[in-house]
């Protein structure tokens, strides 16, 4: 994230290079509507771009599979910028859905992490996340980056529509500029916590992962992580809808990863993990430096700094990155090099 960062995040006004887009920036502006389209890891990285881009600079935005959006007859015009996010820039779903929306007209921007990739090459303009090469097959550090990438790119387009004052951007940009440190503080603080959680829960057959707003990505990258690493069973849900289904499969056997900073939908998540603990689910929660509410009522709690709600995703993936981990490793299993998955999905 610090690469992503570094040189970018100037906040004086002649000098803003932010994120790539400062020759698109009317393009940008104009756009009726923005298409992000990606795979996998890259696609929950979407989901919370949508969140940014239509929270902090209110453009619509879709988010689409790849995978689908090649297939199907999706309206596309000029006036359309379509977004494509991968790590690899090899993805075939990706590259075929990105020709196709370029066949029809729309501009379209890239964010991949590996330089000169097929996607790098086919888009109109674009951004590196240069998170460093990706050593194993799963998608980690590149998602962070990611994650800051578009909260770049959202607050750019924010300050440029007027959407928010010059004020709160530069507050937003200066701590941005702090993540990276609070990704470090994460990591530091909580990795030996994690390895224990992880000896109590390796033998699960199936866990569940809650989140609402920005976090609701972060629940579905979680339960992504844990599969492709671990094999284990695993499902993300947004916390609201667990009552619409994902309710009957919690009981005393059942780990529920609740991401719970003490954000916009605090209340809300409180009242989530009321119904999961009075079902007996063993709740791992995700928590904000000092909650005391969350903490007494659940299991184990994992705590982040506290941050602006835009980048809390950046923070919160940290620990579920770390458990999935903890927790192949502690099914010897090779983490780097998962079972039936490739690192760029070129068929
Ligand atoms: C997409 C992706 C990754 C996942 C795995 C398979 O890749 O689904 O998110 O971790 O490596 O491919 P990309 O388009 O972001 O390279």
């Amino acid at each position: 994230i610090m690469d992503t960062m570094r040189g970018r995040l100037l906040v004086e006004e002649d000098i803003i290079q932010m994120a790539g887009i400062w020759d698109y920036q009317e393009k940008f502006l104009n756009a009726e509507r923005i298409i992000i389209i990606s795979c996998g890891t890259s696609w929950h990285a979407g989901l919370v771009g949508e969140y940014l881009i239509e929270d902090l600079a209110r453009i619509p935005v879709e988010v689409e599979y790849a995978s689908e959006f090649r297939y199907r007859n999706p309206i596309i015009t000029d006036k359309d910028i379509v977004i494509a996010i991968s790590q690899s820039g090899e993805t075939a779903d990706s590259i075929a859905a990105l020709k196709l929306a370029k066949e029809k007209g729309a501009f379209i921007y890239g964010i991949c992490n590996v330089i000169d990739s097929s996607i790098a090459r086919l888009t109109d303009a674009g951004s590196y996340t240069h998170a460093g090469p990706e050593i194993g097959v799963a998608s980690t550090k590149a998602f962070t980056a990611q994650l800051a990438l578009l909260a770049m790119i959202a607050l750019k387009l924010a300050k440029h529509k007027g959407t928010i004052s010059k004020e709160r951007f530069n507050s937003l940009i200066i701590e941005l500029e702090t993540i990276p440190e609070r990704v470090a503080e994460v990591i530091k603080n909580t990795e030996s916590q994690i390895k224990k959680i992880a000896e109590l829960y390796a033998g699960a057959g199936n866990f569940l992962y809650l989140g609402r707003g920005y976090n609701y990505p972060i629940a579905l990258e979680g339960a992504l992580k844990l599969k492709e690493i671990s094999y284990i069973h695993a499902e993300g849900y947004p916390a609201a809808e667990m009552k619409h289904g994902p309710i009957a499969l919690i009981d005393e056997n059942m780990p529920v990863v609740v991401i719970a900073p003490k954000k916009g939908y605090y209340d809300k998540i409180v009242s989530n993990i009321q119904e999961i603990n009075s079902r007996k689910g063993k709740v791992i929660a995700i928590v904000t430096q000092g909650d005391t509410v969350v903490k007494d009522m659940v299991t184990e709690s994992i705590e982040i700094p506290d941050v602006s709600e835009y980048f809390t995703p950046i923070l919160s993936v940290i620990p579920l990155q770390l458990l999935a981990y903890y927790i192949a490793v502690l099914r010897d299993v090779n983490v780097d090099q998962p079972r039936n998955l490739a690192k760029s999905v070129t068929v």
